[in-house]
């Protein structure tokens, strides 16, 4: 497929995508969605790809949802067109996704980088939802997210006030898990990405499943369900290879089997 919105290529065993709209600040819009789930999807799909980083340009990771393409909707339109609910099928990838923020993530920006499994802030990124400046509100889990990640008070000033977060605020919040300087952001990413790929898949994905479950369901189930993760590990010959590979002091290799 050919995109127009997005640069795709691969670094090793790394997906890397490239958000690529200039001219609007990577604002996101109906065919930035598209192609980014094809390229989500082939990536998923690709088997000497295990991990995969998301990011933008030096000055925006992404200004928000396109606000010329919402502009003049209806509610009947947003309604029936279920607008932008095809983001819900960026949140199941198994693979990890990195965010590598620098500049703006303001609005659907911010959204998109918190659907990531983590997110690495360049110095200059600056975090924000800013809906409420649009007479509207976040509509692509900024409420929800943003308040798992940082608490109900600096969410709430967030979406209230529309103000903006400095990578060292999102830092201190727990919305980034590490700041770089702007200008390494990417490489950054890759080499954590990099790093992720060399384990084993099954448990890579499996150490995803069990940390998303985390947010949504209980301690007592969640408990569980990692047990039940961990004792279907003891299957994997990637376990024995591990462990192995420690007893004997030599790098582990990894099958993904
Ligand atoms: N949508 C469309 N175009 C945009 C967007 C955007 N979100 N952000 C920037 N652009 C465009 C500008 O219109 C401008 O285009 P042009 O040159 O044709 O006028 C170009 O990008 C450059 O932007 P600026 O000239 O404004 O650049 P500045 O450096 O002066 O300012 C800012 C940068 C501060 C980031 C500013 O562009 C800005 O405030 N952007 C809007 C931020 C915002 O409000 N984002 C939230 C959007 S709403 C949203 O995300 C809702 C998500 C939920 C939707 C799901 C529905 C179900």
């Amino acid at each position: 497929m050919a995109y127009e919105t997005i640069l795709v290529e691969t670094r090793g065993k790394v997906g890397l995508i490239t958000l690529n709209r200039p001219n609007a600040l990577n604002a996101l819009n109906s065919q930035v969605l598209a192609e980014l789930l094809a390229a989500v999807e082939g990536f998923e799909k690709d088997g000497t790809i295990g991990a995969i980083v998301l990011t933008g340009s030096e000055k925006a990771f992404a200004a928000g949802a396109d606000i010329k393409e919402m502009q003049s909707q209806s509610y009947v339109d947003m309604y029936l067109g279920d607008f932008f609910s095809g983001w819900e099928a960026f949140t199941r990838t198994r693979k990890p996704i990195i965010a590598a923020v620098a500049g703006y993530a303001l609005g659907g920006g911010c959204e998109l980088a918190m659907m990531c499994d983590f997110i690495i802030a360049a110095d200059t990124a600056k975090f924000g939802q800013p809906e409420i400046t649009l007479g509207v509100m976040p509509g692509m889990g900024g409420s929800q997210r943003l308040t798992r990640f940082v608490g109900k008070s600096k969410a709430m000033d967030m979406c209230l006030t529309g103000r903006m977060m400095d990578a060292a605020e999102a830092e201190r919040a727990g919305l980034v898990s590490r700041v770089v300087p702007a200008g390494e952001v990417v490489e950054e990413a890759l080499k954590a990405a990099t790093k992720i790929a060399g384990f084993s898949l099954p448990s890579v994905i499996m150490n995803k499943e069990a940390v998303n479950r985390s947010y949504e369901t209980t301690l007592a189930e969640g408990l569980r369900f990692e047990r039940r993760l961990f004792h279907s590990m003891f299957a994997l010959e990637d376990q024995k290879e591990g462990m192995t590979a420690f007893v004997e002091k030599r790098a582990a290799n990894f099958q993904n089997r």
